[in-house]
Order: structure tokens, then C-alpha cells, then sequence
């Protein structure tokens, strides 16, 4: 029984060498991509986040767990993944709405995305409805996540949501919202499929609306 807790436990501690050792003994074991990713690294990001929500990490050392988390996803297990065909969640297009260029949380959001096993299309900040709207088209996504940080861009996601409905692209995709000034309550009132608060709490929302 291989100690997936302790991939767990050293990369919540940001211990990098420890943690390719462990995920290279993993793979000599001939366990599969999926599941270091999912017992393994995916419980280190779930224990940051409860550190996040606790504060007791600051954001910098999020961002550097979660972009170490990438780094050893694309070394390590992303060619055994596609090998396995393990994408089970399909892909999502990304963005945070025009008008709005705050990306950090964002960017976190779809890392921790992109480590759970989704193909996640970044658009990038301040983008229009209508960008929007042509990559669902172009990439067929299964779900549109929808970031904004101000209150004043707040409106551009009802927008965006309208655009996607008068397109008649809706009932193709799950919608999810966030960002600090997000709720609820402004989710259900736009249409969307839902809300969620903070980069551990969306990769769960994504995996429960696609599942
Ligand atoms: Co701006 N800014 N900012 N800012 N900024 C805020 C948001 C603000 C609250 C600061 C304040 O006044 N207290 C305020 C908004 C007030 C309001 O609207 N009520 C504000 C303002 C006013 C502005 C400007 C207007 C300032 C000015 O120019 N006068 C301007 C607007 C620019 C624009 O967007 N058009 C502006 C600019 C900037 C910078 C460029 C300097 C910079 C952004 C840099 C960047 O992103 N690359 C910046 C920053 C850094 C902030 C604060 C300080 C930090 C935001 C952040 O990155 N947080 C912010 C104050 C604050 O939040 N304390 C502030 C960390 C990040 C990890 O959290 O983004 O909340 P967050 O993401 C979380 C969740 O919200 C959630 O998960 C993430 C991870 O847990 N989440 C989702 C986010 N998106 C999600 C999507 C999902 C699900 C969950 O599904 C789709």
C-alpha cells in the first residue's frame, strides 16, 4: 500500500525534491498517473486550501505549491495521463470578463482545474461575450468558468451568460461563476450552474456539474 499522504503532506510543505521522489517511486511501483494525482497531489492542494481558508498560507506560497503541483503534473504524469486516457472531466474554457484584469485567482483556479484532470482553455483577462461565445464553438467545451474581481464587471457576466444563451450554445455547457465579490445569491439571479468561493471549492463544483 503506497503512502500517498506523504506526497500529500510534502507538497503542502513545499518540499519539491521529496515530492518528485515520492511520485517517481509511485510510478516505479506501477501505480497509475490518475491515481498519484488524485490520492496524492490533489490531497496536498485540498490541505493548502483549508490553509487558505484558515489563512495561515500566504497567497505567494499558493501560487508557488500550485505552480510546483503543474510543473510535476507536465513532467512527471501528463504524457501517462494521455497515455491512459485519463482526462475524465473533458475540457473548460476560462476567463476573466471584459472589462476586468485581475488574473491571480483565476490562474489559481484553473491550475488547480488543469491538476484535477480537466483541459482547461485560459482566455485570459478582460474578455468579451462574444470571444467567449467563439471558443465554445471552436473547442466544444464542457464547461465556461467565469471569473470577475470588481463590482463594476459584475454585470459583464450576466452579459456573458445572455450572449452564450442568445447564441444557443447554453444547454451545451455548465456555466460556473466566482471571485471575491461573487455570491450565491448574484449566481442563481445570472443563470449560472454555480458559484464557488475559492480554487479548492470550484475544482469540486466542476467535478459535481460535469459528473
Ligand atoms: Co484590484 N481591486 N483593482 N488590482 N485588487 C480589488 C479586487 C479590490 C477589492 C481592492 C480594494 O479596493 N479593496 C478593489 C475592488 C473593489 C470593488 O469592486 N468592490 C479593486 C480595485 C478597485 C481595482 C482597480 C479599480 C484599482 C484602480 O485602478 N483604481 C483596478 C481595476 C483594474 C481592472 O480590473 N480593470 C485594480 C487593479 C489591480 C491590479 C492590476 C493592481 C492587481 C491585479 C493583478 C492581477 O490580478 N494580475 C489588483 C489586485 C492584486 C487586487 C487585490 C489586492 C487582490 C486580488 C487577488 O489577486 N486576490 C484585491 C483586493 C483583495 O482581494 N484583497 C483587489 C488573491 C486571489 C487568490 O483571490 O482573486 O479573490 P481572488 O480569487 C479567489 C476567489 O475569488 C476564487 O478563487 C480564487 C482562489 O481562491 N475565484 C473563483 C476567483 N475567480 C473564480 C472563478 C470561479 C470560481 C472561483 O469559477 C469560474
Amino acid at each position: 500500500m503506497f503512502d500517498f499522504a506523504s506526497i500529500s503532506k510534502n507538497l503542502a510543505e513545499g518540499n519539491q525534491p521529496k515530492v518528485r521522489e515520492l511520485v517517481q517511486q509511485a510510478l516505479d511501483r506501477g501505480l497509475s498517473a490518475k491515481e498519484i494525482l488524485d490520492e496524492g497531489l490533489m490531497g496536498g492542494m485540498s490541505i493548502v486550501g483549508e490553509m487558505m481558508e484558515r489563512d495561515e498560507i500566504m497567497i505567494p506560497e499558493v501560487l508557488a505549491v500550485a505552480q510546483f503541483m503543474g510543473a510535476v503534473i507536465d513532467e512527471m504524469l501528463k504524457p501517462l495521463l494521455l497515455e491512459e486516457d485519463m482526462n475524465p472531466y473533458g475540457k473548460v474554457v476560462f476567463a476573466t470578463v471584459k472589462g476586468d484584469l485581475h488574473d491571480i485567482g483565476k490562474n489559481l483556479v484553473i491550475m488547480m482545474l488543469d491538476g484535477a484532470g480537466f483541459d482547461v482553455i485560459d482566455l485570459g483577462i478582460d474578455v468579451p461575450p462574444k470571444t467567449i461565445v467563439d471558443a465554445i464553438r471552436e473547442n466544444n467545451p464542457k464547461m465556461v468558468g467565469l471569473s470577475a474581481l470588481l463590482t463594476t464587471t459584475m454585470p459583464m457576466i450576466e452579459k456573458t451568460i445572455d450572449t452564450i444563451q442568445d447564441s444557443g450554445l447554453r444547454d451545451q455547457v455548465k456555466i460556473m461563476v466566482g471571485g471575491a465579490p461573487v455570491d450565491q445569491g448574484f449566481a442563481d439571479e445570472v443563470g449560472a450552474d454555480g458559484y464557488a468561493p475559492d480554487a479548492s471549492s470550484a475544482t469540486k463544483l466542476a467535478k459535481g456539474l460535469l459528473n
